[in-house]
């Protein structure tokens, strides 16, 4: 590994004004060890509690009294710690900084007119007869009404589920279905890279499948003319103003649901990832605070769409719970040019900088000169999450963006964990390029083989999480039973990640990535089930198998072995089809990048497809293609390697 003897130590001037210093660091280890309970207490305490709680933690991975609750005797609302509990004092204060697709489009939301905004939407969807428990499913572009419909939800205890606006009707209707959601909010259009999408006419498609919605409230955003269905379409614009400003926030218990977020896992349909109101926000909130080391009036700019979790977490939820600024942006790194990002962080200030590995590669490939011809003096601190990023390209991040002095925090989490859990603080941990160098305090992975024996000192293995964190998914929505299985059993007593992980001499974690059938697409994770079902519904296509393969600026590409139904002429026109079925399907970014026609897949006598086999094609191993042997029919393979697709 080039970078293993890289090793970057915390600048001083950061260490001295750090929340967390490397001695605050070791301390928060030993307290942790000798009062869990008042560490975690104090976590909590970040929060404005309606009810303090007395009760902590409450936790077992064992299948008889398989549990997880944190703070569950307490109660609180997450609007109002996002919002009223910084009023009046920061009643102007900017929450939510826009910038929109097109530059010269922005404006800001100050915590008194996000108030007002989220106390009359919270009214409207309570006129509307959404209650406590309900569903509401969101599906809006990157906006700052994105936000307040989060927020309004959960000022009145309404469960939301956020549907990335990349998705397809079929799979906004799929989440709609599967947590028995009566009402949509969305918007007519959205704006990216220049392009408009189709918002409603989309959920208009997918609530063909779904009679039981209600209600469509719709956002004007572009102004589009969209047909309105009579009796269940309300526009936001014409009802906000038939509403109070002011709705008193719904006092939650701390395991109340908050939000449901559906990923993509190695078998079956997306699950329902659920997350509860006190452990989530204690741990956002925290986690916000110690790792960005967020100082008051800083402007933080996190580039996720709040379709996916580091939106919810660090877009919304972490920085508002801090009274933080915000930015949201509605577009796309390259557009108009490559230094978009760059000028939008010169034209706000922004002092802390947080994107995916994906985003750095594409604009390392456009030349420096797009960066450096920006001022950039306001960056303080620079972030990278959502799947491994290489050396070369932190390298590139730190020198040519962080001009070689600002500190980059690698944060390695997932949907599941709902917070950052093995991350640098940057006043606290020397970083080295392509780690995400240690756990928090509290968090305690471990490497396993595939037995589940511990693997101890230098070594590589799964990586498995022994003990509860507050910010831990408490089930599957609907589907108790297939949380445990999936999280739980493959090392009973553990949680495990699905992630492979490699520590060093000096307890550094390296992720390595997926070891389970999810692959990693600019940073999306997507499971190859998934593409294969739906390349399967194709009306050519008999059979497919999908896997994962390098590419060198998405971090992983879709490659997908496709054997046609008999009769069928494999011609690039039905490639072409099949590429935009999957768009059509799912939604663009699961397009496959190849696709190779397979007369037939290497299978096992039992009938079983060898992956391992696929993706060694897929990764051009040739050479490493193991044992054949068990397979049905050996001379498959030859095939599939004799037509294998460039890549
Ligand atoms: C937050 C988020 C989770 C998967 C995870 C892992 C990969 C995320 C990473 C990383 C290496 C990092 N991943 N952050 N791998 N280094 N800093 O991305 O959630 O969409 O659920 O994806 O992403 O493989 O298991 P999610």
């Amino acid at each position: 590994m080039v970078s293993d003897g890289q090793v970057f130590p915390v600048p001083a001037d950061l260490a001295r004004d750090a929340h967390i210093d490397a001695a605050a660091y070791d301390a928060a280890l030993a307290r942790v060890e000798a009062d869990p309970e008042g560490y975690w207490r104090d976590i909590a305490a970040r929060l404005d509690w309606i009810t303090p709680p007395t009760k902590i933690k409450d936790v077992s991975y064992a299948k008889e009294d398989f549990r997880i609750r944190w703070y569950e005797d307490g109660v609180l609302n997450v609007s109002a710690n996002c919002i009223d509990r910084h009023l009046p004092a920061k009643k102007d204060d900017v929450a939510l900084v826009f910038e929109g697709d097109e530059p010269g489009t922005s404006s800001t939301l100050t915590y008194g007119q996000l108030h007002e905004e989220v106390c009359r939407m919270a009214n409207v969807l309570k006129a509307q007869g959404v209650k406590k428990g309900d569903r509401v499913t969101i599906y809006l572009p990157m906006v700052p009404l994105a936000a307040v419909a989060m927020l309004a939800c959960a000022r009145i205890g309404a469960v939301h589920s956020v549907v990335f606006g990349g998705f397809s009707p079929d799979s906004i209707a799929g989440r709609i279905q599967d947590c028995a959601s009566h009402f949509v909010i969305t918007a007519d259009e959205g704006r990216r890279g220049g392009r408009r999408v189709p918002l409603k006419a989309n959920i208009d498609e997918a609530l063909k499948h779904c009679p039981w919605v209600g209600k469509v409230l719709m956002i004007r955003w572009t102004g589009a003319d969209v047909p309105l269905k009579a009796g269940r379409d309300i526009v936001w614009q014409d009802v906000r103003d038939t509403v109070s400003a002011d709705c008193p926030p719904e006092p939650m218990n701390a395991e109340d649901p908050l939000f449901i977020l559906y990923t993509s896992g190695s078998t079956g349909k997306p699950k329902g990832v659920l997350h509860t109101t006190g452990g989530y926000l204690a741990w956002a909130s925290w986690t916000f605070w110690a790792v960005f080391d967020y100082k008051p009036g800083e402007v933080f700019w996190c580039t996720a769409d709040v379709g996916w979790v580091t939106g919810h977490s660090y877009v919304v939820y972490g920085p508002l719970a801090n009274g933080g600024t915000s930015l949201i942006f509605e577009g796309v790194p390259n557009y108009p040019t490559p230094s978009r990002f760059w000028e939008v962080i010169d034209k706000h200030q922004v002092s802390i900088f947080y994107t995916a590995p994906t985003a750095l590669r594409a604009l390392m490939r456009e030349g420096d000169a797009h960066v450096t011809k920006n001022d950039l003096s306001s960056l303080r601190l620079l972030g990278s999450v959502g799947e491994p990023i290489n050396p070369e390209a932190w390298l590139w991040y730190h020198r040519v963006v962080g001009k070689e002095k600002l500190p980059i925090v690698d944060t390695w989490w997932q949907t599941e964990t709902g917070g950052m859990l093995i991350t640098p603080l940057p006043g606290a941990t020397a970083l080295k390029p392509g780690s995400a160098s240690k756990p928090l305090p509290g968090v305690k992975p471990q490497l396993v083989d595939a037995e589940g024996k511990f693997l101890d000192g230098a070594t590589e293995g799964n990586l498995v999480i022994t003990d509860s964190w507050p910010g831990q998914m408490r089930t599957v929505y609907g589907d108790h039973q297939r949380f445990f299985e999936t999280y739980f059993s493959t090392y009973p007593g553990k949680y495990f990640t699905g992630d492979g992980c490699r520590r060093d001499a000096d307890g550094y974690y390296w992720i390595t990535g997926r070891v389970d059938d999810v692959i990693n697409v600019s940073g999306h994770r997507l499971g190859t089930a998934e593409i294969e079902s739906a390349l399967v519904a194709h009306e050519t296509v008999a059979e497919a198998a999908v896997v994962g393969y390098p590419h060198d600026i998405k971090g992983q590409g879709v490659y997908a072995y496709v054997t046609l139904k008999a009769g069928i002429e494999a011609t690039d026109a039905l490639r072409k089809d099949l590429v935009l079925w999957v768009r059509h399907e799912i939604g663009p970014f699961a397009a496959p990048d190849v696709i190779q026609w397979a007369p037939g897949l290497p299978k096992t006598r039992s009938g079983k497809i060898m992956r391992r086999i696929l993706r060694k094609i897929a990764e051009n191993e040739l050479g490493s293609l193991g044992d054949t042997s068990t397979l049905a029919d050996p001379s498959v393979v030859d095939d599939l390697v004799k037509n294998r697709a460039g890549t």
